[in-house]
């Protein structure tokens, strides 16, 4: 008797939880019918379509704008000049301006086409187990206390912003706190995700543009600011767009704060070996806050670091404090993908764990993800010898300083737009250029561009 009423309590209270979830979606959406979101117009949801007899029921349909960075791909194909150039979309390319397939992702490949046993039956919901252990492995270090104790449970995803999409409606549903704070700025897409999912975003302060560096000070006082328990997000290293991360001790000034606060660590990892070089190396941040016992969340992604864009692999982990929770968060991270898309597709998480588990495999890809690394970084050398060299006026020291696939450059939206009428360089209109889009031989076209737009363009 007494057994039955708790149950009824429970349901009762999962009942309320439910609704209040399902509220928080429906007023979500109301504020986006209300255009209080979404400042790009209907790009999400438009007003409910009705039409005259003999009209498309769509006939109401507005038209949405491009997205800030794919539409920026978008306007460059369409530009015929053969001198064009694509540093929008973060997308690495060769000396020769090609896109990259790796050697190694060649070879896994072909293992996979020459295994017969080899089958397409669904996945499980959860995606592929070896490929899940390993990416754990990957960002955790293997010898990792949280992966020993069974405390991290992986879920295969959609690339990284799938897996930001899987961490986000999971924590909609069930964690207390419903506002996430993002930096200032950060990938524009980051907003969209978190706030479709039902979470409220905020931003704190990450960069100062004076300095061109990391707002520490500005930062901390925003988390020290956030309600306890606020998610946080957290690039794990290459910030997008800034290029600024911070040193290893400003992340421990950052872990403390949060830890402090019981702020909800949530980062990012979608350039892991493409900072430093090194997967260990650009894993420090992540590792640091696993470290110490407490809560996180990882959103990985293996686009960049194995060149996979367009097979959208990636994973979302979550490190618990007890292995019992862990398996419980699984269960329910399951109910949030299954009426998304079910289960995730099995060719790109095969070749990563193909990779992944060969010695040699793995090797040979810390090797060409160091080629690429180190090209970005000789591009922005020769960028910034280029400036130099033509006396543009200013401080472009920021161009070697930043860290990964971006510079961020403090061009503004109108020398932007210049560089695109004159020069045809298509780049985000906040200043962003995707080094790794650039070679030697279009650095001198960019220098130019550059030089005409700081001394022409207010
Ligand atoms: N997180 C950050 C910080 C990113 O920069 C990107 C990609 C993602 C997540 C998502 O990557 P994925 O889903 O492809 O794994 N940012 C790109 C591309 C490279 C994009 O906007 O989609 C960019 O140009 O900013």
């Amino acid at each position: 008797m007494q057994k039955k009423r708790v149950g009824q309590t429970e349901d009762v209270n999962k009942l309320k939880m439910n609704s209040s979830a399902a509220d928080r979606r429906l007023s979500t959406v109301a504020r986006h019918l209300a255009g209080t979101i979404n400042n790009e117009g209907s790009s999400i949801f438009s007003s409910p379509t009705s039409a005259g007899v003999g009209d498309s029921v769509f006939a109401n349909v507005a038209r949405a704008p491009e997205d800030p960075i794919l539409g920026v791909t978008v306007a460059y194909n369409k530009d015929p000049s053969p001198v064009k150039l694509n540093l929008g979309v973060g997308a690495y390319r060769t000396e020769e301006g090609k896109p990259l397939v790796l050697n190694v992702v060649r070879k896994a490949e072909q293992l996979l086409v020459n295994d017969r046993s080899r089958v397409k039956e669904y996945l499980p919901i959860v995606g592929v187990a070896d490929f899940n252990k390993l990416s754990a492995n990957l960002i955790l270090g293997a010898d990792s206390p949280a992966i020993q104790g069974n405390l991290v449970t992986t879920v295969q995803c959609l690339s990284g912003t799938g897996s930001l999409r899987v961490g986000a409606e999971f924590l909609a549903r069930h964690y207390y706190e419903r506002t996430i704070y993002i930096p200032n700025p950060t990938w524009g897409n980051h907003t969209k995700v978190f706030t479709l999912a039902g979470l409220t975003v905020k931003t704190y302060r990450y960069y100062d543009p004076v300095t061109r560096g990391l707002n520490i000070q500005g930062l901390l006082e925003d988390l020290g600011s956030a309600p306890t328990g606020a998610i946080v997000l957290l690039h794990a290293c290459a910030h997008n767009p800034t290029g600024v991360d911070p040193t290893l001790q400003q992340w421990e000034q950052i872990r403390q704060m949060i830890r402090s606060k019981s702020l909800l660590p949530f980062f990012d990892s979608a350039y892991q070996g493409f900072a430093s070089g090194s997967l260990d190396g650009d894993a420090q941040s992540v590792r640091m806050f696993v470290g110490d016992g407490s809560e996180c969340f990882i959103a990985q992604s293996y686009a960049k670091n194995m060149g996979l864009y367009g097979e959208r692999v990636g994973a979302l982990s979550i490190v618990c404090r007890t292995a019992d929770v862990a398996s419980r968060v699984e269960s329910q991270l399951k109910l949030v993908i299954r009426p998304m898309y079910s289960n995730p597709p099995i060719h790109g998480a095969s070749i990563v764990a193909t990779i992944l588990k060969d010695r040699n495999l793995y090797h040979e890809w810390t090797l060409e993800l160091k080629a690429m690394a180190d090209r970005i970084i000789t591009m922005r050398k020769h960028l910034f010898d280029a400036l130099c060299a033509r006396g543009t006026p200013g401080d472009w020291s920021h161009i070697i300083k930043q860290i990964g696939m971006f510079t961020f450059t403090g061009l503004n939206r109108k020398q932007v737009t210049f560089m695109t009428k004159e020069y045809h360089i298509y780049m985000t209109s906040d200043g962003r250029i995707s080094m790794a889009g650039l070679s030697s031989r279009t650095v001198p076209h960019l220098a130019d561009a550059i030089h005409a737009a700081i001394t022409t363009v207010v």
